[in-house]
């Protein structure tokens, strides 16, 4: 096992690594307790935080400085041979407890499931907000394996508490499809294949979020290419650049309550996708910037 990093990027920022007084708190939700394919989500949130420190500080695009901002790592929450249902109840206590405090809680997975809670906690404050969700799976199942939380219902209880928008789909059930078919109220589903074609119109997307959002980034949204360690590897994802061109607009110019990125699962030896996903955490606090949101120190 590696030795632990208390510090995303190496860096304190202008909280000086303090969770109680950083804008954005990094969690750690190393569960894995509904995986059904590739195993190894558990070990995501480590990987993300040990590739981190060999991230440059520098943003390319934005000019943005990590010393800048005002993030911390906050507490983990162990997985402890919980079930889906009991750990979303965590997340949902953690997640709400931060957003309460008027802070962002990004969360670093551990397997799409842990979103569930999650979504739920930031919406406890911020009722219906829009969650904007990255992914190559429909996740609308309403149960799969004997369990409603699986990482296979995700958008599925994501909707319903509010309106959701799936991004970078290309892998659902026939059941699914009929779901989608029926065109239920809060659901946006845009395939890869319309992304990929260039046929995404970002400025609609934008617009049709709304202005309170919470941002969910399942790294197998992106191409096998870019993340080829995940649980269930989809090809003919996003590129970088198409993830980018959809994460920079959404959380520049909208009130971001709450993020996660997972998934990740870290295969050894083979460190470009913990890189990648490390790299991409840093673009999604670099896009938030020091100005937007609640200010330091405000809980
Ligand atoms: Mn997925």
């Amino acid at each position: 096992m590696t030795r632990e990093v208390r510090e995303f990027a190496g860096v304190s920022g202008r909280s000086g690594g303090d969770p109680e007084r950083a804008r954005v708190v990094i969690l750690q939700a190393p569960y894995e307790g509904s995986v059904s394919y590739g195993a190894g989500a558990a070990r995501g949130p480590a990987a993300i935080l040990e590739a981190s420190l060999q991230v440059e500080t520098y943003d390319d695009e934005t000019g943005v400085l990590l010393d800048d901002l005002s993030f911390a790592l906050g507490p983990t929450v162990p997985a402890e041979d919980r079930s889906p249902e009991a750990y979303s109840r965590a997340m949902r206590e953690l997640c709400g407890r931060v957003a309460e405090g008027g802070q962002i809680p990004f969360v670093l997975g551990g397997e799409h499931s842990v979103t569930i809670g999650a979504v739920q906690g930031v919406r406890d404050v911020h009722p219906g907000a829009h969650v904007l969700t990255i992914d190559a799976h429909a996740d609308l199942r309403d149960s799969y394996a004997g369990s409603r939380f699986s990482h296979a219902c995700v958008s599925r209880r994501v909707l319903e508490g509010g309106p959701v928008t799936i991004v970078g789909v290309r892998s659902w059930s026939a059941g699914e499809a009929e779901l989608l078919a029926r065109r239920p109220g809060g659901l946006h589903v845009v395939p890869a294949r319309e992304i990929v074609a260039g046929r995404l119109e970002v400025e609609a997307l934008l617009a049709s979020l709304g202005e309170t959002v919470y941002v969910s980034v399942d790294v197998d949204g992106l191409d096998p290419s870019v993340v080829p360690a995940t649980g269930t590897p989809e090809p003919g994802g996003l590129s970088w650049y198409d993830a980018l061109a959809i994460l920079r607009p959404v959380l520049e110019r909208r009130t971001v309550v709450g993020m996660d990125l997972v998934e990740l699962a870290p295969v050894p030896g083979a460190p470009v996708a913990d890189f990648a996903a490390a790299r991409l955490a840093a673009k999604m606090l670099s896009y938030l910037g020091p100005e937007v949101g609640a200010p330091e120190g405000s809980r």
